[in-house]
């Protein structure tokens, strides 16, 4: 490239930086679990999201460019009361951010860390996002001072406190949930592995990634890390994975071998929808 580029000009403002923390925050918040309103009735209340479920503050800079990934199947309801609360909620805190759904096509077992990688490598081919969250659709933040950024050295784990573990976190090493990473902290720990089909072990190993790449969890403090799991019954597909355990005795052999390097996926369409990005993708089976 030889001529410079000539930089703003013309009519467009230089808007100054966001302040910290956000001065539209406000605590706690209700949340409300049962019968969501419609994405119609949602999308009229956030007027300023745009196609894709984008959305940047409009009259200063923000400071974190976060997206917010969502492992999905057939939790539609689940969706709508996601939606409902967290447009509003990353909206005060005054990031730009952009929520992406992964749904996985077909019948074949769940692997939510496969789809949590898919998403990640999507997100980040479409825009520079500086942080990345990987999130439960069923899960509802509850204050809004659990800011949706990432610590720029170490991961985050967020939901620390549920309604679902009595507002406590339920191990030590527990990384399930809601948890965010910086695209250098994800190309470190190699990304998530991708061959936990079916529920449970998969968080922590991920969290065991974090260990064995040389990071820590960080965590907001328990009075902020508060969120409601919408109740729900295990879903057809997502049975009880009877190898996690053997999979996780081996995490520390395989995890420079499995996990983002060894990704491989057919996005089979991509649609912008006015709240979120719906990707759908063929992520293969466990054989
Ligand atoms: C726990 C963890 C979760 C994950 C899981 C084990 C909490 C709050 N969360 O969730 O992070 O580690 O255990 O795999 O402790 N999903 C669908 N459709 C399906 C199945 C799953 O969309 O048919 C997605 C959805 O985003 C859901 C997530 O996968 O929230 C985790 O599945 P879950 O909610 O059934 O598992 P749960 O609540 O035990
Ligand atoms: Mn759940």
């Amino acid at each position: 490239l030889l001529l410079h580029h000539p930089g703003p000009s013309g009519p467009e403002q230089q808007l100054r930086d966001c302040t910290l923390p956000s001065p539209l925050l406000v605590g706690p918040v209700s949340v409300h679990l049962s019968s969501p309103p419609s994405l119609e009735e949602i999308k009229e209340k956030n007027p300023l999201v745009t196609l894709g479920g984008h959305y940047r503050p409009p009259d200063c800079e923000p400071r974190h460019h976060t997206a917010i990934v969502v492992p999905y199947r057939n939790r539609q309801t689940h969706l709508r009361a996601l939606l409902y609360h967290l447009h509003p909620f990353l909206q005060r805190q005054q990031v730009h951010y952009g929520i992406y759904i992964v749904h996985q096509s077909g019948n074949s077992t769940f692997n939510r860390a496969k789809l949590l990688n898919v998403g990640v490598r999507e997100a980040l081919k479409e825009e520079d996002w500086s942080c990345v969250f990987l999130h439960d659709v069923d899960l509802l933040p509850e204050n809004d001072h659990n800011t949706y950024t990432c610590h720029p050295q170490y991961p985050t784990h967020l939901s620390v406190a549920m309604d679902k573990f009595r507002y406590r976190l339920p191990y030590s090493q527990y990384f399930g949930g809601v948890s965010a990473v910086t695209p250098e902290q994800y190309l470190k720990m190699n990304g998530f592995p991708n061959q936990y089909w079916g529920w449970g072990g998969e968080d922590d190993d991920i969290a065991a990634r974090v260990r064995l790449s040389g990071m820590k969890i960080m965590r907001p403090p328990l009075a902020i890390g508060h969120y409601k799991m919408i109740k729900h019954k295990g879903d057809q597909g997502n049975e009880q994975n009877p190898r996690r355990f053997d999979l996780l005795k081996r995490t520390r052999l395989n995890w420079r071998s499995d996990g983002l390097n060894s990704l491989t996926y057919k996005l089979l369409s991509k649609e912008l929808e006015p709240l979120y990005t719906n990707l759908t993708v063929n992520i293969g089976d466990d054989s």
